[in-house]
């Protein structure tokens, strides 16, 4: 891989059926063509696929990404990392602990999110290879997810990991991705500012 894993974390884009009217696959194979670095397979809430069917979606899912030289994320979902032959894992911090994945996965991308101080203090973040910092902005699309903490949370978090990937994530749109980077962010994950967009290859070009 030539580029440093901060400059494949540029355009992030997080998906699972639940946050697609169209096929998965369809929305992903575009968003591919239109220029994502990263992709996340996150499947979950109560309509989420399980089992068998989980698996051969996010197999198809992976194909893309090997395709177009895209990184391929599970969400917390350890034992999909393998079967997938996934580049790495996102967790939160209600997940399976970052010592525990790093212990099972030692060469594989680990992401974690954060979203104040505390979680960081209570986090072993020399074991993780980027942050997920969010919600920045207000989102609908996460029902549990937390007040939005705006770019300066960014900026506290590059001023204390200088050389930490970071990423923005939570309501983030064509119209602020760009306050976001400015902010110190690596990249932004976003799930609606694609899957929502009636111009796939534009949103793109402007986040
Ligand atoms: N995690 P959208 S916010 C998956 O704050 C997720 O950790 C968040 O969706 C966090 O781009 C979020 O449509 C949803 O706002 C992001």
């Amino acid at each position: 891989m030539k580029e440093s894993l901060a400059e494949k974390l540029r355009k992030y884009f997080i998906m699972g059926t639940q946050n697609s009217k169209q096929d998965p696959v369809v929305v992903l194979e575009e968003a591919a063509k239109a220029g994502i670095t990263a992709f996340q397979y996150r499947e979950k809430g109560d309509n989420a696929l399980t089992g068998a069917r989980k698996l051969e979606l996010g197999k198809q899912l992976r194909q893309i990404c090997w395709e177009h030289d895209i990184l391929f994320f599970v969400n917390d979902d350890v034992d999909l990392v393998e079967p997938l032959e996934a580049d790495g894992i996102h967790v939160g911090q209600d997940d399976l602990t970052v010592q525990e994945i790093r212990a099972l996965m030692p060469d594989k991308i680990i992401g974690l999110s954060v979203s104040n101080v505390r979680e960081v203090e209570q986090s072993p973040i020399v074991l993780v290879d980027y942050l997920g910092a969010g919600p920045i902005f207000r989102t609908s699309t996460k029902t549990d997810a937390k007040e939005p903490v705006g770019t300066a949370w960014i900026a506290s978090l590059r001023k204390q990991f200088p050389s930490m990937p970071v990423v923005g994530i939570g309501g983030i749109s064509t119209e602020n991705a760009e306050n976001v980077i400015q902010a110190g962010a690596d990249g932004v994950a976003v799930i609606s500012a694609i899957t929502d967009a009636k111009d796939i290859k534009r949103a793109i070009e402007y986040l």
